[in-house]
């Protein structure tokens, strides 16, 4: 297996930090991919961090790293209440991915945003704990190879 973590972001992430701060928090995609470094590099992993506002690039990526990869951290954002294409892209790939939301989307106004259709096909998920929850993702992944090493 690989050493290098993929971390997704999808669509208006490449914002976060400038809107809804009361939800969303203060710090911005660039800080995330910061942590996310710092939590593998200490352990010797590698990041490939990207974010995309376009479902097909998503599909793309996934499929790319379909064979090869330590792991997958993915915050869908909006692609994960309907994006079929992304999901089954999710199927193909042969690592543990994380699902990651910065909110908590079960305890949203609107109740829509709970209903995730990517849950049930990753590893796991993480809601609810900020920006936190991708560097904890990272080092779930780690901790899981580490282990079965
Ligand atoms: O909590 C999360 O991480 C979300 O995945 C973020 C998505 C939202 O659609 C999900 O329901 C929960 C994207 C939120 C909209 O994008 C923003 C980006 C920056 C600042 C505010 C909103």
């Amino acid at each position: 297996m690989g050493k290098t973590i993929l971390v997704l972001n999808g669509p208006n992430l490449n914002l976060l930090g400038e809107r809804e701060p009361q939800i969303y928090g203060h710090d911005t995609l660039a800080d995330v991919e910061a942590m996310c470094r710092d939590a593998a590099t200490a352990a010797g992993y590698d990041i490939d961090f990207r974010q995309t506002n376009a479902e097909h690039e998503m599909v793309d990526w996934l499929q790319q790293g379909r064979k090869g990869l330590a792991g997958i951290v993915i915050n869908p954002a909006a692609f994960t209440y309907a994006a079929y294409p992304v999901l089954d892209a999710l199927k193909l790939v042969d690592c543990p991915v994380v699902e990651v939301h910065i909110s908590n989307i079960h305890r949203r106004e609107a109740e829509w945003r709970s209903r995730s259709i990517m849950t049930q096909v990753v590893t796991g998920i993480v809601s609810g704990l900020g920006v936190h929850g991708y560097p904890l993702a990272v080092q779930h992944l780690i901790w899981r190879l580490e282990r079965s090493a």
